[in-house]
């Protein structure tokens, strides 16, 4: 008995002998799965190198800020505030230079982080949520099964992949006018933001497409929330942008954006 256990660990040991210790990194890394290595390999790559892979992109630099911006002659009517909270307004100068408005696709812009509204599979959809995922390609889904799933008004981070956005950070906003649901969706964000020491973010509209969540009541939430994170963390951003697909939601953001964030 004794000699057949001696002989099986000699066979054991003979067998192990064939292996290299790189033989076995190769199996843990076989077990890494793709989406992994591929993050990490976007993430390290060299912006010149990265802008190779997306044709056309929007960078920081040429967003105006919302100070330059409500300089135009045509600014859309002021829209009165709904503040649940006081202002200080002698933030107001500083602050006016950290937001944008901007007009246009989301998975163009070139910023640390951009937010995806989802919903709560993260397994994609349709809106902006389809429009990021393929312009990501396909190791997004990948990595967004692995986050599994999200709450609504929770948010969750995972790589940007091909978009000249680092990040995209997926939040699920309320179906229909949920105020407290989606002031959620923007504080968690700007909390993943803040907690991975993320520069730059861009909300689209979160909720006022699919979900049917009326466009000035969303507004109303968006960027007051956007004002209070501010209040107490200008020096940790430099630009939040709020990215409005339609034209006549860009108006909407202009009357807003007057009240929580004065130019004149
Ligand atoms: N860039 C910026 N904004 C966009 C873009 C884009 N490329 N495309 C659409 N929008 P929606 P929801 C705007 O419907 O209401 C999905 O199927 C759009 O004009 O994308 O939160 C998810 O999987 C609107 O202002 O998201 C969920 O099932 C805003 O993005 C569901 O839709 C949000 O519209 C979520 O619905």
């Amino acid at each position: 008995m004794a000699m057949r256990t001696c002989q099986k660990i000699k066979t054991t040991v003979n067998v192990l002998g064939k292996f290299s210790l790189r033989d076995f990194s190769g199996v843990k890394n076989l077990k890494m799965s793709k989406w992994q290595e591929e993050k990490d390999k976007f993430l390290g790559m060299s912006l010149e190198n990265k802008r190779e892979l997306y044709k056309s992109y929007t960078q920081l630099k040429d967003i105006p800020t919302w100070q330059e911006y409500a300089k135009k002659e045509s600014l859309a009517k002021k829209i009165a505030a709904k503040l649940d909270f006081t202002m200080d307004d002698s933030l107001n100068e500083t602050l006016r230079e950290k937001i944008s408005l901007f007009q246009g696709d989301i998975t163009k812009l070139e910023v640390d982080a951009i937010v995806n509204a989802a919903n709560s599979s993260l397994m994609g959809g349709g809106g902006v949520d389809g429009a990021i995922h393929r312009a990501a390609g396909p190791l997004l889904l990948e990595e967004c099964k692995s986050l599994r799933g999200c709450e609504t008004g929770d948010a969750k981070i995972s790589g940007g992949y091909k978009l000249p956005a680092k990040y995209v950070i997926h939040t699920v906003g309320p179906r229909g006018e949920k105020p407290g649901l989606l002031q959620n969706c923007y504080k968690n964000s700007l909390k993943i933001m803040l907690d991975k020491k993320l520069k730059s973010i861009a909300f689209p509209c979160i909720s006022t497409g699919i979900y049917g969540y009326p466009i000035e009541p969303a507004a109303h939430v968006a960027i007051s929330e956007v004002r209070k994170h501010l209040e107490s963390h200008a020096d940790e951003v430099e630009r939040v942008i709020f990215c409005v697909f339609l034209p006549e939601d860009e108006r909407v953001y202009e009357g807003a954006l007057q009240s929580y964030f004065p130019v004149k």
